[in-house]
């Protein structure tokens, strides 16, 4: 930074005039790789209204203009065992991903460190298709979540605000991820369905995509595009209402220990990493928004070439 200026008052010899072309150069291929790799095609009839795909330079904090941080260690009504900070440490950029990790350390008073990331005050959605690529870590204690609140939780507090659970997958169940709705009357375990991979695979064996689609009285929950579980109005107990059809954010994070997964145990080995390759959300497009591709017609024969 300190030569930036020198650099530019100086008359550029021909070693540094080779230099500034290919850095010129490298800058335009950086350009056309940002916007390939921005370049998302939407899934037939829904339109990209937000995402991140996390492919700034590595170890890059967040970017604030998207993601607010949750930050403290009081257990966050579950037990958990972690302290989120909003350190490089626990939640940064590497490798095109969003990497939040988890560590065994002591912070302010606990004995792990992890980070817990949202949407609050920046983007908040009613309808949609919320989908993230996700690769979650793995062991006894370990519990990474892919989830939604209402924006009213400040105001009307949580379960009435409703909870949109896209992904939750705990260490001891490795090849199962739940998709669960909570609400009034339906907060503790919730409603919702699971879906467990064939032949004992883990999920944090590779990268997967999770997603809902949201809209009025009615969710959809996907594991790499395949639906697996619906939830709408009548599907809840008698005397519940339906808290889905307002304003949610996205929260992503992943805990240490707590009531649903347990605490880590011998077994268990930090740190553990939950990596993001993207998060996007869709708007569903108006049916007169959906291009029909013309009917073409066959060529029929000449008549007079019988
Ligand atoms: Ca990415």
């Amino acid at each position: 930074m300190q030569c930036f200026e020198g650099c530019l008052n100086r008359r550029p010899g021909k070693v540094s005039r080779i230099f500034w072309r290919l850095v010129g150069f490298a800058a335009l291929l950086g350009a056309i790789n940002a916007s390939a790799a921005t370049n998302v095609v939407a899934p037939p009839g829904w339109r990209l209204v937000w995402g991140d795909e996390f492919n700034q330079p590595d170890s890059s904090a967040l970017n604030p203009d998207k993601w607010r941080y949750d930050t403290g260690g009081l257990g966050w009504g579950n037990k958990e065992l972690q302290y989120y900070t909003l350190r490089t440490n626990n939640s940064r950029i590497e490798d095109g991903n969003l990497a939040i990790e988890a560590h065994r350390e002591e912070f302010d008073g606990r004995h792990y460190t992890s980070g817990r990331l949202l949407t609050l005050g920046k983007a908040s959605w009613t309808y949609g298709r919320f989908e993230a690529r996700i690769k979650v870590p793995r062991g006894q204690g370990i519990w990474p979540a892919f989830w939604m609140l209402g924006t009213n939780v400040g105001s009307i507090n949580w379960p009435a605000c409703g909870e949109v659970d896209i992904m939750e997958n705990i260490g001891k169940e490795p090849g199962t991820v739940h998709g669960t709705a909570h609400g009034p009357g339906y907060s503790g375990t919730g409603i919702g369905g699971s879906q467990t991979l064939p032949a004992g695979a883990a999920f944090a064996d590779d990268f997967h995509v999770f997603a809902v689609e949201c809209e009025p009285d009615r969710i959809t929950w996907f594991l790499d595009g395949r639906q697996y579980f619906t939830l709408a109005p009548e599907s809840l107990p008698e005397k519940t209402g339906w808290v889905f059809n307002h304003p949610k954010f996205l929260i992503l994070n992943l805990a240490v220990g707590g009531n649903w997964p347990g605490d880590p145990d011998a077994t268990s080995t930090f740190p553990q990493r939950m990596l993001v390759d993207y998060v996007r959300v869709y708007e569903k497009l108006a049916s007169s928004e959906i291009q029909v591709p013309p009917v073409v017609q066959p060529r029929l024969p000449n008549a007079t070439n019988r």
